[in-house]
């Protein structure tokens, strides 16, 4: 039963079952537990912005908040629910958890059994990774007391003043269950003032333990790439912060806690080119000395942009390129030309240190021949390693993300073969996560980004992708015997790299050379991880690097 002008859903059905579920507020609220669960990847270590974003609002309000972040834990992973549900003990009565798609299931688990623990604990959970199935979590998980959806920090105030039975329901931008009914607050209008904001708790973290510095200084994106859920996760507009806000706050991490190279994880950073201009030039005036990166895009790119960019301290870019096929770049409303990206590749690594060009590859709709021109792409690019290192992912179905909605019947399990190539943990085929296999296999309509997509000559895809492995191990093995190729190991010598390069005719060895440069380059700056924007300590590997996959992973 729904009532659509209050948005209320009554679950009594689940209630009966879930007797013990919350169904009052607590009296009194004076502090929070909030823990960000999400993990980290090659063996970087970022500030989680997100829930420090909320922590500084529930500050503000007056509670105590008892910040955890999982990934500083040695033992933190993703393939059930223990370690996290051991990471929170002796919570609060209010715990608040953030994650992305990758955690979603281990965090539901988590909760599960700290609810058994302690049935009164109200659960509050936000990030990207709940907020596309807010109100099936509640429905199927109904200890968990409300989900947040995207921009949290005035929705957690208003709930906070609800919790205290200051302001009424329902509350806009969140569900939640109230005397045993879930209200759906629908849509929150998006925050324009974003310098009002308090920055994140910054307090609240040992800064030591953290090797990067990030910030963020626009959110959303006004693209709308249909295998990406950023436009349903923020709306299709972009907000702005201020530049001297943002430029005050990396001089603040550079000076107060020593991090002169900071990550901007904007979206889409380069999306007003004119606000790009200006931000650099302001560095430049203020000699701040901030090695910085960002996530590009091949269409906003010129030369001049690149050449200012890289002079006020930008030294690693990030492009989604996701395919070498026009086909395929168009039906997936990339709005990219294939003939500018090799351009753009080559004039960014004329001026950046590190570009990572990601692919993706397993579309419904991408015959081989439309992988072929993929792979050629990659190719070439991998001619610009090491400052150009491409990723290949399959595509992985985020659940708000257009693509899904589009294909939801075209889910497959993934297969053994495919979990090299996955961009989620491979939790459907781990042996070790079989409480969250059967999570997944109850409700993939919330998980459906551990799922692969039907794609045609998945077979032939992943054979050419296998001889680009092999072309890595075999350049990495050499060192053992070859002593130009050794030399790679201990210095800069870009004569050897292109005779290695050289040497290769087929496309996927020459993408596997290409990854075993970038390989090299890690290990010769082993010493000084998180010195770039975006390079870290991770192996050689095609795919990013996560502790879950880490000790089966075929290198
Ligand atoms: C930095 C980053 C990372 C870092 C994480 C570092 C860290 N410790 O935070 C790294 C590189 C590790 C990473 C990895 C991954 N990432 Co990532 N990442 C980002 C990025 C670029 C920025 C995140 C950020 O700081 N945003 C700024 C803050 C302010 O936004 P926010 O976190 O969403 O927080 C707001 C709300 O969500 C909400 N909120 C957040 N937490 C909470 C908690 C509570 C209690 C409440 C009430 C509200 C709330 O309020 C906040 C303020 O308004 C985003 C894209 C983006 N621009 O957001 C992608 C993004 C989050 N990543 C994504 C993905 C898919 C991944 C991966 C799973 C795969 C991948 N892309 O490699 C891995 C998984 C993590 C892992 N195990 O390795 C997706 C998430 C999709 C989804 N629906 O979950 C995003 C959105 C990018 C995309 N569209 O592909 N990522
Ligand atoms: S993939 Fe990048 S450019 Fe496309 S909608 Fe997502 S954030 Fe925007």
């Amino acid at each position: 039963m729904s009532d659509s002008s209050t948005g209320e859903v009554s679950c009594r059905n689940q209630l009966g079952v879930f007797s013990h579920v919350f169904v009052g507020r607590p009296r009194s609220i004076r502090s929070i537990t909030l823990c960000s669960a999400t993990l980290g990847e090659d063996g970087k270590t970022e500030p989680p912005l997100g829930p420090l974003y909320i922590a500084a609002v529930v500050e503000r309000l007056g509670l105590e908040v008892d910040f955890r972040d999982f990934q500083l834990q040695p033992a933190a992973h993703g393939l059930s629910g223990d370690a996290l549900a051991a990471f929170l003990a002796d919570h609060h009565a209010v715990v608040a958890i953030s994650c992305f798609v990758d955690m979603l299931p281990a965090v539901i688990d988590a909760t599960r059994m700290l609810h058994r623990q302690r049935p009164e604990t109200v659960f509050l959970l936000g990030g990207p990774g709940p907020t596309a199935s807010a109100r099936r979590i509640l429905e199927k998980y109904p200890w968990i007391h409300g989900v947040v959806r995207g921009e949290g920090e005035e929705t957690v105030s208003q709930w906070i003043g609800f919790l205290r039975g200051q302001v009424g329901g329902p509350i806009p931008g969140m569900c939640y269950w109230d005397q045993g009914k879930i209200y759906d607050g629908g849509e929150r209008s998006r925050n324009l003032a974003l310098d009002s904001l308090p920055l994140p708790a910054y307090e609240l973290i040992d800064w030591s333990q953290y090797t990067q510095a990030r910030i963020i200084t626009t959110r959303g994106c006004s693209y709308r790439c249909s295998f990406c859920d950023v436009t349903q996760l923020w709306g299709n507009r972009s907000v702005y912060r201020s530049l001297d806000a943002t430029i005050t706050e990396m001089e603040m991490l550079r000076d107060r806690y020593g991090k002169s190279c900071v990550g901007i994880v904007d979206d889409t950073f380069v999306l007003n080119r004119e606000r790009v201009r200006q931000f650099c030039r302001m560095l430049l005036e203020r000699r701040s000395s901030i090695a910085w990166g960002c996530f590009g895009r091949i269409n906003l790119m010129t030369p001049d942009l690149v050449e200012l960019m890289a002079k006020a301290g930008c030294r690693g870019i990030f492009y989604g390129i996701d395919s070498g096929s026009q086909n395929v770049l168009d039906r997936t409303l990339k709005k990219v030309r294939a003939e500018h990206i090799m351009p753009v590749l080559r004039f960014s690594a004329s001026c950046f240190d590190r570009i990572e060009a990601s692919f993706i590859w397993g579309y419904p709709f991408e015959s081989l021949r439309d992988f072929q021109k993929t792979l050629e792409l990659a190719g070439q690019a991998s001619t610009l390693a090491p400052i150009v290192s491409v990723q290949m992912h399959m595509l992985s179905p985020l659940p708000l993300s257009p693509i899904y909605r589009q294909y939801p019947q075209l889910l497959l399990e993934p297969e053994p073969e495919d979990r090299q190539w996955l961009l989620l943990p491979a939790l459907l085929l781990d042996e070790r996560s079989s409480v969250i296999r059967d999570l997944i296999r109850d409700a993939p309509d919330i998980y459906p980004g551990f799922y692969t997509f039907q794609t045609p000559a998945k077979r032939k895809k992943r054979k050419l992708l296998e001889r680009a492995m092999r072309a890595l191990n075999r350049t990495v093995g050499r060192t053992l015997f070859d002593s130009a190729a050794a030399r790679l190991l201990r210095e800069d010598c870009r004569p050897v790299e292109r005779k290695l390069l050289a040497a290769e005719h087929h496309v996927a060895d020459r993408i596997g050379v290409g990854l075993a440069l970038g390989f090299f380059r890690r290990v010769r700056r082993r010493d000084n991880p998180g010195a770039l924007p975006f390079e870290g300590t991770r192996g050689p590997r095609i795919v990013r690097e996560r502790a879950e996959t880490a000790e089966t992973s075929s290198l």
